[in-house]
């Protein structure tokens, strides 16, 4: 995982930890740097904000390059990561809020939007049986009526998770099948309502209406954006769409596990001011966790 990034950051300590370095060293290293962030799917704002970081410490390090330059190096990159990763220890107050709803006899609701193939389907399963093993027990809605296969692979995963799934027929309202689940829910008392949706391959406006219209009409506590990490700064670009159009409280990063290059994990918090929820790292439905500021910061650049 994140093979790319994690040789430009030890890179670029191994190189300003041992010439001695004039203006001239550090344009260069800045703008080799720059480079490799941008090869690796970095977003250009937070390839900005770290070249221009690390150019302003390298100049200030340069007078205190008596004392141990390479651990000086390392911590400023080390900083520069730092600043960029969202907080952690969301999925906590996802708790209480689960816990807040069902004291009202309410289920929380949370609605999943993303492109096609992020991994959606893959994370609803996952999140539900998340939760199921902590004693929170969900109705999922099938509400990806759109996709060929789409209302099996949901049922079939519900059924391996042992989790209520709610579906109708292809074609049908997305949105009333998200409403029959949040009733099915309220009845039998259970705590959560997954709603799992439809994606496109490409993310167009009739899309985001689509999302936009099931919001209003279920009212999710939460809207989750599931993206792709292979995707990079695709998958970065449609959060903020989604963002802008739908409105998205958190982000879940599938297929870490298969990005070599790193940019988007590193990236798409800050991006979208909204945090990492939880990541995704394979296949199976437990390959799922909680986002872990160290867990990140230790393949990026292991400390
Ligand atoms: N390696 C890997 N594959 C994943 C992960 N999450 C989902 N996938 C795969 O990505 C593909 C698309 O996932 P799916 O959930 O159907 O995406 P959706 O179209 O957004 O619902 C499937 O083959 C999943 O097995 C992950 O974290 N790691
Ligand atoms: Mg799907």
């Amino acid at each position: 995982m994140f093979e790319s990034l994690k040789k430009a950051f030890t890179q670029i300590v191994e190189r300003a930890k041992t010439t001695s370095l004039s203006e001239k060293d550090i344009e260069k290293y800045v703008d080799e740097f720059r480079l490799e962030l941008i090869s690796c799917d970095v977003a250009v704002e937070v390839v900005e904000k770290l070249s221009e970081k690390l150019r302003v410490e390298l100049s200030q390090l340069r007078f205190k390059r008596f004392t141990d330059p390479y651990d000086q190096v390392r911590e400023i990159v080390y900083k520069m990561i730092d600043e960029v990763l969202p907080p952690e220890g969301f999925v906590e107050k996802i708790i209480a809020m689960i816990e807040e709803k069902k004291s009202r006899g309410e289920p929380l609701v949370i609605l999943f939007v993303g492109p096609n193939g992020g991994g959606k389907t893959t994370t609803v399963a996952k999140i539900a049986k998340y939760f199921k093993d902590r004693g929170y027990s969900s109705v999922i809605a099938a509400s990806d009526t759109f996709r060929a296969g789409a209302i099996e692979q949901i049922k079939k995963l519900g059924e391996t998770i042992r989790a209520k799934v709610i579906s109708q027929k292809y074609g049908a309202d997305p949105a009333a099948v998200a409403l029959d689940a949040v009733m099915s829910a309220r009845s039998d008392k259970v705590p959560l309502v997954l709603i799992d949706t439809a994606g496109r391959t490409e993310v167009d406006i009739n899309l985001l209406e689509e999302m936009k219209k099931i919001k209003r009409v279920t009212k999710p506590d939460l809207v989750i954006y599931v993206g792709d990490a292979l995707m990079g700064n695709v998958a970065i670009e449609q959060a903020k769409k989604f963002n802008q159009y739908v409105g998205i409280d958190f982000v879940v990063l599938a297929k870490l596990d298969a990005d070599a290059k790193g940019g988007a994990a590193l990236s798409i918090s800050y991006v979208t001011g909204k945090p990492l929820l939880f990541v995704g790292i394979g296949q199976r439905l437990e390959d799922i966790r909680p986002f872990n500021k160290k867990f990140i910061q230790h393949l990026l650049f292991p400390h």
